[in-house]
């Protein structure tokens, strides 16, 4: 290259990065609005634009054609206080403290409320909290009726609204069931099909229905506003549904989760990527998407290692459609431990590559059980019925309640995790390398394993109690919806 041609190509640099940096400069003065809706217990691919066939979601749908589609998003924790607190701390949750259900972040810690406020937001929430103490999550309380008030209140400042919806958690009274014809649906792998199973998938999917008529609620607020250009309008399915396999698991139906941003002044409708993302990595998004640095924060809550950053990293950069990928690896954390009719001590961990995953049962000698299989009024005895004559059913129920010291799966191959690898030769060197990844993650997250696990119910403010008797029925799942 002469000299006059490396110019000219140092000039166009020059002028690409002065371009960045005054379409960041345009973003930091024009802070965007946030308006996040969270879904309660929906298993990320039960909508239309995740590819469930039988699933009725025209909103989402609608919104993921004017938006990005993540394909892989994670949270470390399917169930919902954990998923929750990660989601608004940016960090993982055996290092926030919030790692059984029903927990609270360690005293200090501060959340999306905090990082927000600082850069000049209003922060509100509607519906189920799950989260503690205040003083990490001084979210203003909206009511459902104070919405369109709230996002008018003041043009000149920017909003953040949390949306909580209750629903698709059980018991699934809500949309109407009626809707679905359960001989005509079509049931994955790791569901026993039963008449009762393809009963309580209607009344599943019916709850769906009727939480997409609240997505669409809330993108009727944001164009009556006058705010959709320029607000990031977020839609997550949360963790997986009270399904084996889904919920209380480190498996993909309970960890992976749905993902769609719209944000038709930055964002390119009708996209989709494949970058790997988890749930801590949304607060450092929003943070850089309002002009902040999320590198400089202090989120009030130090890792082993005495850091006191975010855990996750913001994923600004693929929104704009300027990175194709985010994380190498995704890691999860189940604590069985204080849980409803849950199992004493059953840790779980696991850590994902795009295609490999690796999970560690550190006390698997005991059965896992939990409210689902615990209540008669469930699907749960059809399976156990079927599974008296037929292998599969057998198998099925088999590896849910007894489960091996490691699992390791090809997901190209096997997306529901129904064959592990564990022992299979040829996949020793892949598993070696990701256990060594989940040791070095436990280790600067704090993660005692096993003794973690038996602080569970201090870390839920109940220590000095009796152990609560187990719960099962009908007053089990009112308890578990609050
Ligand atoms: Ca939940």
């Amino acid at each position: 290259m002469n000299r006059r041609s490396f110019l000219k190509s140092a000039g166009l640099g020059a002028a690409a990065v002065a371009a960045a940096r005054a379409a960041a400069a345009d973003r930091a003065a024009k802070k965007p609005n946030v308006l996040l809706i969270i879904a309660d217990d929906q298993t990320w691919r039960d909508n239309g634009c995740y590819g469930n066939p039988d699933v009725k979601t025209p909103h989402i749908d609608r919104l993921a054609a004017e938006g990005m589609r993540f394909t892989h998003c994670f949270t470390a924790t399917a169930m919902c206080a954990p998923t929750r607190q990660q989601l608004y701390t940016g960090l993982f949750p055996v290092r926030n403290g919030a790692f059984p259900n029903h927990s609270k972040v360690y005293p200090g810690t501060k959340s999306v409320v905090h990082h927000l406020k600082a850069l000049g937001y209003r922060v509100g929430l509607v519906g189920k909290k799950h989260f503690g103490p205040p003083d990490s999550f001084p979210f203003e309380t909206v009511a459902a009726k104070q919405i369109r008030a709230f996002l008018g209140r003041d043009p000149k400042q920017p909003f953040c609204l949390v949306y909580c919806s209750h629903s698709p958690h059980l018991p699934w009274k809500a949309g109407d069931a009626s809707a679905y014809d359960p001989e005509k649906l079509t049931l994955p792998a790791y569901l026993v099909d039963t008449p009762e199973t393809r009963a309580a998938l209607c009344k599943y999917y019916a709850e769906i229905t009727d939480f997409d008529r609240e997505v669409g609620e809330c993108m009727k607020h944001v164009a009556d506003a006058g705010v959709r250009d320029d607000t990031l309008f977020i839609y997550t399915s949360e963790q997986g549904a009270q399904f084996p396999h889904g919920k209380w698991t480190c498996y993909d139906v309970g960890l992976h989760t749905a993902l769609v941003i719209r944000w038709p002044a930055s964002v390119k409708a009708g996209s989709t990527t494949d970058a790997m993302v988890q749930y801590v990595d949304v607060v450092p998004t929003l943070v850089e998407a309002a002009g902040g640095k999320a590198a400089g924060i202090d989120t009030g809550c130090p890792d082993a290692k005495g850091n006191r950053g975010f855990d996750g990293k913001s994923f600004l950069g693929v929104l704009l459609g300027q990175n194709q990928a985010h994380r190498n690896l995704v890691y999860g954390a189940h604590t069985t431990r204080g849980i409803i009719a849950g199992s004493d001590c059953y840790p779980v961990r696991s850590v994902r590559s795009d295609r490999y995953k690796y999970i560690r049962n550190l006390n698997h000698q005991t059965a896992f059980h939990n409210t689902l299989i615990a209540g008669e009024k469930t699907y749960w005895p059809s399976w156990l019925r079927k599974a008296k004559t037929d292998p599969a059913a057998a198998r099925l129920v088999g590896m849910y309640q007894n489960r091996p010291a490691e699992e390791f799966y090809d997901l190209q191959t096997d997306p529901w995790e129904l064959k592990n690898l564990a022992d299979d030769p040829a996949q020793a060197d892949r598993k070696a390398a990701l256990s060594e990844k989940l040791d070095a993650w436990m280790a600067q997250q704090g993660d005692k394993g096993n003794a973690t696990e038996m602080k569970a119910r201090e870390r839920q403010g109940r220590a000095d109690r009796k152990p609560r008797k187990k719960k099962t029925g009908a007053r089990a799942e009112r308890k578990a919806k609050q």
